[in-house]
């Protein structure tokens, strides 16, 4: 198999070949891929920040921020320019070169769109990378977002489609695609991947991996979220994946999406260094920085700079943006 062949159309039986794989071998193929397309070294380093907590109408049964379930999140209003400026600030002083700003909505109204794009301007003005992630967008959304200077844009999906309706009854998978096609038609990067132990099989992991991996063009990248099981959701007693488990995963997410940056994103703190360091082997090479994801604790700054320092990793740059042509011609491909 090629190992870069970033044209391949995987199948089942395809990924399922490679989640059959001996430990060793399937790792040993995953760190050659990520050579081949990465500096083995480097990681790259986001920052979030919840611009707007909690009260969402949406009923995704792993989330905080559904006012469906009774967990301890308060609903509050859109962050303040001023206050997401100076938070951008500190990420930048920790090392952080994107900013990734969330919201807890289906999707933002009309009445949100000038905050966000001062938003998108001024912290981009401070020399960070940026994110957003605030649900479905419809085209001129999307326009405006990265006529505002918007980088990249987040939206998962989550699991396989054919577990989609178990986790979330209130828009389809369907939905979330088409937010992606107009992402990437404004001619922005795409952030999109999934969470791992919501109760799906293996078969589902590969399926997901397989939607993302045979886009026309896969995502710039690709988070992969463990579950953090929060109290008084449907999910707050799902069985955890296992640890190798979850490593195989991240290995085969590397093989399919050679290209795609990896983020080991939510569930770091449950997780070993040595578990992390499997992870990043596997071809991981992303992380979120900071004591805070959006309503849960993540690794403390310090841990992580620690572990930095004992496996000899080196925060990623980014460089002068590459792929910002690519995304462009992307973008027209897509228009045409
Ligand atoms: N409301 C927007 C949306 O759903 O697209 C943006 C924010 S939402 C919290 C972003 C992503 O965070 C979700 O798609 C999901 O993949 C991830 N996420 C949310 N809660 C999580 C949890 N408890 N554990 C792991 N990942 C989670
Ligand atoms: C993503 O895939 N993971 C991040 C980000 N995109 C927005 C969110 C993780 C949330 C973890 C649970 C919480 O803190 O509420
Ligand atoms: Fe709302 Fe996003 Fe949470 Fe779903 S994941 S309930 S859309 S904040």
């Amino acid at each position: 198999m090629n190992h870069t062949a970033d044209n391949q159309t995987w199948t089942a039986e395809g990924v399922q070949a490679l989640f059959a794989m001996p430990f060793n071998d399937l790792l040993y193929q995953a760190q050659t891929v990520h050579r081949e397309n990465f500096a083995p070294n480097q990681v790259q380093k986001s920052r979030l920040v919840n611009i707007k907590t909690g009260g969402c109408p949406e009923d995704c049964k792993y989330c905080s921020q559904s006012i469906r379930y009774q967990t301890e999140v308060d609903a509050s209003k859109l962050m303040k320019i001023e206050d997401v400026i100076a938070d951008a600030k500190v990420a930048k002083k920790d090392g952080a070169t994107r900013y990734c700003m969330g919201a807890a909505w289906r999707g933002p109204k009309p009445s949100h769109m000038e905050s966000l794009c001062t938003m998108v301007s001024e912290v981009k003005s401070l020399g960070l990378e940026t994110c957003m992630t605030l649900g479905l967008l419809n085209r001129d959304q999307a326009v405006r977002l990265k006529q505002a200077g918007l980088d990249f844009y987040n939206h998962n999906i989550d699991t396989s489609p054919e577990y989609y309706g178990q986790v979330i009854t209130t828009r389809t998978f369907e939905d979330r695609l088409q937010t992606i096609s107009y992402v990437r038609e404004a001619g922005m990067k795409v952030c999109c991947g999934g969470i791992l132990g919501m109760g799906e099989s293996q078969q589902d992991r590969g399926r997901m991996l397989i939607v993302l991996a045979n886009m026309k063009h896969p995502p710039e990248s690709v988070p992969i979220n463990m579950l953090v099981p929060i109290p008084g959701t449907p999910l707050a007693e799902a069985q955890q994946v296992e640890p190798i488990e979850f490593v195989r995963t991240v290995a085969v997410a590397r093989i399919m999406l050679p290209m795609s940056v990896l983020r080991l994103s939510a569930g770091r703190r449950s997780m070993s260094e040595e578990l992390q360091a499997l992870c990043f082997f596997a071809g991981a090479n992303s992380i979120f920085v900071g004591d805070r994801l959006l309503t849960t604790d993540n690794v403390e700054y310090d841990h992580d700079e620690a572990l930095f320092t004992k496996l000899g990793l080196e925060d990623m740059v980014p460089t002068a943006e590459s792929s910002a042509d690519q995304v462009d011609q992307y973008a027209q491909e897509t228009a045409s």
